[in-house]
């Protein structure tokens, strides 16, 4: 058994997540999270909000909330959108805590300790009107690359360039409106990066034969451009005070302490209960402990260059990442999700309109993985209606309708094994073989075509045997096919485990089983599994465990979420 630890990006609080943000982190950290515990290893999975920074501010005054009310707020609402998605975190905690604070300022300290941070007076732009500095987003203004005229301080959304808010073009205040800004010169904390690029460089070699190309060559082009000096304080009121004299009305900035947070929340998360929890068992000196982390692609250089070097610094013995899980985007019917357009299907409706399940099907077998996949409600409703209702429903309701009615509500004896079980058998262990080191190597959309390949089978199988005439002649023989047919179902429930977790749930009730921590997908071996049920177990026909989509109710679907532009 190893000890695996998982985290999916911190969200950030302000907003709610759509389905765009469910698959490029949150659903595939939980499907792998899952995996690995059927695995028999001991994971730690942890998640949380994201709430510092100039984002929570101005959603707050949007609102007219107290920042700390519209954090509690929003992270109740992550919190509920994911547990209705069945998101099985160890740990859902907020980078605002008292824990990530102790920890933000520890590790602050052992970097300045050690040389790494630096003061510089840098130029700001301060508001006379709002009476102060308007850091990265409080600045809007025409971007100088591109001419776009809402450009933000910290980044052109329109041509994507990363900005300084000095070098906007107009710029106005996005508090208030004015115009009456002017530069001041004010004192600021950077992290040498320069200095720790070699040890940073040498770490991030050793890895290149374990990162997906995309996070490697990310970090790889980052590394040949040469570090730069980072801002790692803002002159913000939400946020970490910094622990440094004469810096006490500054605050962290977000990206320092936001991924810190995945260790103050396995604080948060050991906090609960001290006697049998230690956060450093996972994190400092940690012994034998796996790293993966998920993320969006865009999030790549935080937590390939910044928050390793970061650690680095500390020149204490901290878990670095040992795998970097980057996912590209989703798409919505052609175009971007968003919110303030009323395009896109958020989380938390998603869930009001259709089972998780068909929602975490669907993405996990669309995962934008190698490069970016789109969503519509067409493409849903035909995965959901060919693959769950058609090849896995269809197979569950058809074998148990049929020996209920031809034999009855008990697993059949039957006779011996003939060539066509032991060929099923064989091509059956050779997909789960496959399936199981898909999902090692983390690649998700292969291990989902194995997966809908095994249940084919199944279909294949029944179909070649054709139990509903063999009865007729031979019904030792019928009930040996439908004893191997129930035996398949149940395996198709511990296989899509990591996935669907409910429908697995209820394939094995319809079996009098259940699906606990006994059930290991390790060593998962297909001859023996095809035996495992005995006979005169009951079972039970229950209700279809899909239900088709129709045509009307896409057409409505898309009415209410909005359709291409
Ligand atoms: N909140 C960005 C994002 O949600 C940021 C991730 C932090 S991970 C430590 O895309
Ligand atoms: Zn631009």
């Amino acid at each position: 058994m190893s000890k695996i630890l998982i985290t999916s990006a911190l969200p950030y609080v302000n907003g709610v997540p759509h389905l765009g943000h469910m698959v490029g982190c949150l659903l595939p950290s939980d499907v792998y999270a899952r995996y690995m515990r059927m695995m028999g290893n001991e994971v730690l999975y942890i998640c949380g909000t994201d709430e510092h920074g100039t984002p929570s501010e101005v959603g707050a005054a949007k609102e007219g909330m107290d920042i700390g009310e519209y954090c509690t707020k929003y992270h109740n609402r992550h919190k509920e959108a994911y547990k209705a998605f069945n998101l099985s975190f160890d740990y859902f905690g907020r980078t605002s805590s008292p824990q990530n604070q102790e920890i933000t300022y520890h590790i602050f300290e052992q970097l300045d300790k050690n040389g790494y941070i630096e003061e510089k007076s840098i130029k700001q732009i301060f508001s006379i009107d709002d009476n102060r500095f308007l850091p990265d987003r409080y600045v809007t203004g025409t971007c100088p690359h591109c001419g776009y005229d809402k450009a933000r301080g910290d980044q052109c959304e329109n041509c994507t360039k990363v900005l300084d808010p000095t070098e906007l073009i107009n710029p106005r205040s996005t508090i208030s409106g004015s115009t009456n800004l002017e530069v001041r010169e004010t004192k600021h904390l950077f992290l040498k990066l320069p200095l720790l690029e070699a040890k940073l460089a040498e770490w991030v070699k050793s890895k290149e034969p374990f990162w997906p190309d995309v996070a490697y060559s990310i970090a790889q082009k980052w590394l040949k451009e040469g570090l730069q000096e980072r801002c790692i304080t803002r002159d913000l009121k939400w946020g970490f005070p910094v622990n440094k004299p004469g810096f006490e009305d500054k605050v962290f900035y977000v990206w320092f302490d936001a991924p810190i947070g995945y260790i103050g929340i396995t604080k948060q998360w050991a906090d609960e209960y001290p006697e049998t929890r230690n956060w450093k068992d996972w994190w400092l000196d940690a012994k034998d402990v796996r790293y993966v982390e998920f993320m969006g692609k865009d999030n790549v250089p935080f937590h390939s260059i910044s928050f390793p070097a970061t650690l680095l610094g500390t020149k204490e013995n901290w878990t670095l990442v040992d795998y970097l899980k980057g996912m590209s985007y989703l798409t919505y019917e052609g175009g971007k999700f968003s919110k303030s357009e009323k395009r896109g299907i958020f989380a938390e409706d998603a869930v009001k309109e259709f089972p998780a399940d068909y929602w975490r099907y669907w993405l996990m077998s669309n995962a934008p993985e190698s490069s970016d996949s789109s969503f519509s409600f067409d493409l849903f409703a035909s995965v959901i209606n060919k693959d769950l209702n058609g090849v896995l429903g269809n197979f569950v309701s058809r074998v148990l309708k049929m020996t209920s009615s031809k034999i009855g509500t008990e697993i059949p004896e039957g006779g011996e094994f003939t060539t066509a079980e032991e060929e099923l058998t064989t091509a059956l262990q050779e997909k789960i073989n496959n399936y199981l080191k898909y999902m090692n190597e983390l690649e998700f959309r292969k291990a989902l075509n194995e997966l809908r390949a095994i249940w084919v089978d199944g279909n294949n199988y029944i179909s070649a045997t054709e139990p509903w005439t063999v009865i007729k002649t031979d019904e030792k023989r019928a009930a040996c096919i439908l004893r191997t047919c129930i035996n398949l179902i149940r395996i198709y429930a511990i296989l899509s485990a990591p996935i669907m977790p409910e429908t697995s749930e209820k394939i094995m009730k319809k079996l009098g089983l259940q699906l606990d921590d006994n059930i290991k997908l390790k060593d998962f071996n297909a001859a023996e599994e095809i035996k495992a049920l005995s006979a005169g177990q009951k079972f039970e026909v229950g209700d279809m465990l899909f239900e088709r989509i129709t045509p009307e109710k896409i057409e409505e679907l898309k009415e209410k979420y909005g359709s291409s532009k």
